[in-house]
């Protein structure tokens, strides 16, 4: 794992309508952070926030079925230099959300210093939705079709150009909320899919083990999209959009175990803490608890 960490926090809220997650990576750094990452010897340099448009003020717009369409290209925009930089200085890039609309920019700033940039995208969701398919408008449900180059233009031409990720290179895991549109486009384009219902027959460590066996062969570096409601609500409640029976704690800090034991994961991003909607920052402290065993702590 690089020993050098850039954080940098995307109080985003504008792909989705829950206020509230603007506040999340403060709750995450709140819960402890960079004290747990620099016990393991990282060298943290925490870049603060960058700034995100405020929403439009004829109040939350809905264009064409993307609320917020100009503000989050906007805020994606600047993720995506900042995250740029960091890759640039050779410094493992760690970003805290903020709804998981921010993924569209950070994926953006990493993609084009690889030639097939992998993703595990550990969510309840598939986040496949483009303005067509969405129920809601709201763009947190879109990024990683937008990052597949599937959307509205002034989303996936972030960072000037596209896409930036390959459907091969996608592994999701933990999903439990698919919507038609996202079943067709994962049909489609045969993108590989963990179920809870596979992650039930098969348990965690098969999931894990055939996830990096499988994104081993094919890249040349690993972004972790991790979006908190793929944990079960009971023990991740502050998200904005819960789904039942979800990954347990055990499961995830497993999952997180394997992963920095692959030593293929290139970057990160935890997404959708929400601490209005959580009980006493229980939810920030899980993300900061499996950032932990992302980055070693139980193996040492
Ligand atoms: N997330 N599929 C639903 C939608 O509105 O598109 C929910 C999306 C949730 C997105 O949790 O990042
Ligand atoms: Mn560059
Ligand atoms: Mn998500
Ligand atoms: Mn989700």
């Amino acid at each position: 794992m690089n020993k050098q960490i850039s954080v940098i926090g995307v109080p985003m809220d504008l792909g989705q309508m829950r206020r509230g997650v603007d506040m999340g990576p403060s709750a995450i750094r709140y819960a402890g952070m960079t004290e747990r990452l620099e016990k393991l010897k990282y060298d943290i340099e925490d870049l603060g926030d960058i700034d995100i448009p405020l929403p439009p003020k004829t109040g939350s717009e809905k264009l064409d079925n993307l609320r917020n369409l100009n503000e989050i290209s906007e805020g994606s925009q600047s993720l995506a230099k900042e995250v740029d930089k960091v890759v640039e200085e050779g410094r493992f890039p760690l970003v805290l959300g903020g709804d998981h609309s921010i993924a569209m920019g950070t994926l953006a700033g990493i993609a084009k210093h690889y030639e097939n940039l992998g993703v595990i995208w550990y969510d309840a969701h598939g986040d496949l939705n483009t303005a067509d398919s969405s129920p809601s408008g709201n763009i947190h449900g879109m990024p990683l079709a937008v990052s597949l180059g599937i959307g509205h233009e002034k989303l996936t031409s972030i960072h000037g150009y596209e896409p930036k990720i390959k459907p091969e290179n996608v592994v999701i895991v933990g999903a439990r909320s698919l919507d038609e549109g996202e079943r067709e486009l994962i049909k489609e384009h045969g993108i590989k899919v963990y179920t809870m219902h596979e992650v039930d027959r098969m348990g965690m460590t098969k999931v894990m083990e055939e996830s990096v066996e499988y994104l081993k062969g094919r890249t040349d570096g690993v972004h972790l999209s991790l979006d908190l409601d793929g944990l079960d609500p009971h023990e991740a409640p502050g998200v904005g959009t819960p789904v039942i029976g979800g990954l347990s704690y055990r499961e995830s800090h497993l999952a997180m175990e394997m992963l920095y034991q692959s030593e293929m994961i290139t970057s990160a991003e935890f997404v959708e803490v929400n601490p209005i909607l959580d009980e006493k920052n229980k939810t920030a402290s899980v993300a900061v608890g499996l950032m932990g065993s992302l980055f070693g702590e139980s193996l040492k």
